[in-house]
């Protein structure tokens, strides 16, 4: 998929401040820090769309993004750092989970997962409350370019057999750099297999005019 556009739509606390919407939206949600934020600029091929930061909790609100006008993307402030104060992390249970479960045209949402570590108990619990709220979802797994293949095939493994020890069950499983760009193609490409299809431009009708000659 080309990206002809990317524009920032509004920053909401909950969802009731999201403006209503019909086209397909899908969000990108993770433990503080694991480069959500990132990841969008790459894949919308921008620098500064998404506010990104060294320091965990940087996106504190539910930012949308209308691509192409035809589909929205969602960056969700991160969960699950123990730095950040215990009111942070409520208000994001409360309102990142009221979106996630409440918003209508959510159509899948990408649990990013740090390819750097172990797999971590707290994001394979965060897939399960996906899974249990009947919320599609696929896992993506970042910052490939910090470790070696070796070490993100071994960690993304690992992951995966701990997903079948807790009986998740994701869609897709994917991996990226937002400093290399790799994976941008492919989960482009995949959003663009989801989107609904345009109907081609139907031909005008030629007009058969071969009768007029024989008069
Ligand atoms: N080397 C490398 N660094 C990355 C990558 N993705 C993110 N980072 C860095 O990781 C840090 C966190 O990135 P963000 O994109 O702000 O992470 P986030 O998940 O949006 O974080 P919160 O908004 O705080 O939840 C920043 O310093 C980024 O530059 C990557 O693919 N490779
Ligand atoms: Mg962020």
């Amino acid at each position: 998929m080309k990206i002809e556009s990317a524009n920032f739509i509004t920053s909401a606390l909950d969802l009731e401040a999201c403006p209503p919407s019909g086209m397909p939206e899908y969000a990108f949600v993770g433990r503080s820090n694991v480069g959500k934020s990132s990841l969008i600029n790459m894949l919308t091929d921008t620098k500064e769309l998404a506010k990104t930061s060294g320091t965990p909790g940087k996106t504190k609100l539910i930012n949308l993004f209308r691509i192409n006008n035809a589909w929205t993307l969602v960056d969700l402030p991160g969960y699950g750092y123990a730095k950040l104060s215990k009111k942070h992390q409520a208000d994001f249970n409360v309102h990142v989970s009221g979106y996630l479960t409440g918003r209508e045209n959510l159509k899948h949402i990408f649990l990013l997962v740090d390819s750097q570590l172990e797999p971590l108990d707290g994001d394979l619990a965060f897939a399960e409350w996906l899974q249990g709220c009947k919320l599609p979802y696929s896992i993506i797994f970042t910052k490939t370019d910090r470790s070696s293949d070796t070490t993100v095939k071994n960690h993304a493994g690992k992951f995966l057999e701990q997903c079948k020890v807790w009986r998740l069950h994701p869609t897709n499983a994917f991996s990226c750099s937002a400093k290399t760009k790799q994976g941008r193609g492919q989960i482009l490409q995949w959003i663009d297999d989801q989107l609904p299809k345009k109907k081609k431009d139907k031909k005008s009708p030629t007009i058969n005019v071969g009768w007029m000659k024989k008069r």
